[in-house]
């Protein structure tokens, strides 16, 4: 497909993830060829300020089929979805939702001649999968919600790829760190929210215990990950169901220890919450993202340094700015 002929539809665009991929992507490839949705209305008027956003529920096959008829659109980011720790509270509707959802907009992706974007996660791995340095192909167990519905979902893309020949292009994000929308409902939401306690509080009480490697990334480089990889020539990409990509992995302890260089007196403290700290003891320390490297040349630019800067900094601004 060439770049100037992509009009994108986004689902869940008010989510974590979808409220700055909605504006690189406008910004790269025009505001009129963007369509943003959601299950939620735009309240704030986040994405509706800049192009079109929609209503739109993915468990309508025809809510899907309506607008990308409509608006003659040829590529679908399918964000939406429940995340890890809002999926173990509420496991039958995140089933619902994560597989069903994904179920229509490849159908109408097969129906409209559509390529579809699937953020998978490091959730699709479990407690029998190598937890250093993870193969992108290995042993997939997860023992979530959220991660068999990932795994089943990547498996789906496979399929409708090999199948029904859908361009089917996807990555195995980490947690993300972002400092626009908050996150959704995740495992790896403490490295989000020990930002803003310490900005406001000085002091953060983490759910996760102190010593738990996790893979994460800035929103930069997972937005980039996410625009390169459905701009990579097709011929090149050997795995239609995701890509592991990597950045940085840290602890609690360490990501404290980092955000301390800026505010000395910061203080963390841990009270574990069960059910995420057993999810995060399933996911790997840190992932081989060697197949992305080579396949469409994936390449991050933030390090947890360069990140912890610049999360400080623009939050910094924010709040100071709020309290003028
Ligand atoms: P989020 O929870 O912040 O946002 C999800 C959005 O989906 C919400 O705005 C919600 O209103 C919407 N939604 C829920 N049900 C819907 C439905 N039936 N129809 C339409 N919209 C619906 O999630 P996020 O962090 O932005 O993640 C986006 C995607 O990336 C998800 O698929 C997630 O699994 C994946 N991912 C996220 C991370 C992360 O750290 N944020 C990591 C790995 C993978
Ligand atoms: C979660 O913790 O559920 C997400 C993810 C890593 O998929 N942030």
């Amino acid at each position: 497909m060439s770049d100037k002929g992509r009009t994108i539809l986004i689902t869940g665009a008010l989510g974590q993830i979808g409220s700055e991929l909605t504006i690189a992507l406008r910004d790269r490839y025009g505001n009129e060829n963007v369509i943003a949705t959601d299950l939620r209305e735009d309240e704030e008027g986040r994405l509706s300020s800049s192009g079109t956003f929609s209503k739109l529920d993915v468990l309508s096959t025809e809510e899907i089929d309506t607008i990308v008829k409509k608006f003659r659109v040829n590529a679908i980011y399918h964000l939406a979805a429940m995340l890890s720790a809002v999926a173990e509270k509420a496991p039958e509707k995140a089933w619902h939702v994560n597989m069903n959802g994904l179920f229509n907009v490849l159908e109408v992706a097969r129906e409209n001649d559509c390529s579809v974007f699937f953020p998978s996660s490091i959730g699709v791995f479990g407690p029998s999968t190598p937890m250093d340095g993870t193969p992108q192909v290995t042993i997939q167990r997860p023992e979530s919600m959220y991660g068999i519905t990932k795994l089943a979902g990547e498996l789906l893309c496979n399929y409708y790829h090999d199948k029904y020949g859908v361009d089917t292009r996807g990555v195995r994000f980490p947690g993300i760190i972002s400092n626009v929308a908050r996150p959704g409902g995740g495992t790896t939401d403490y490295a989000v929210e020990i930002f803003y306690d310490a900005l406001e509080k000085g002091r953060y009480t983490c759910f996760l215990r102190s010593d738990t490697y996790l893979d994460m990334m800035y929103m930069p480089d997972a937005m980039k990950a996410a625009i390169e990889i459905m701009e990579a020539d097709g011929e090149h990409l050997r795995f239609r169901n995701a890509y592991n990509i990597a950045s940085m992995s840290f602890t609690p302890e360490e990501l404290a220890a980092e955000i301390r260089k800026h505010i000395p007196g910061f203080a963390i403290d841990y009270e574990v919450d069960p059910v995420r700290q057993k999810i995060a003891d399933s996911w790997p320390n840190y992932m081989d993202d060697s197949a992305a490297r080579e396949d469409w040349g994936w390449k991050p630019d933030y390090d947890i340094a360069a990140m912890t800067e610049d999360m400080l900094s623009v939050l910094r601004k924010r709040i100071d700015g709020d309290a003028d």
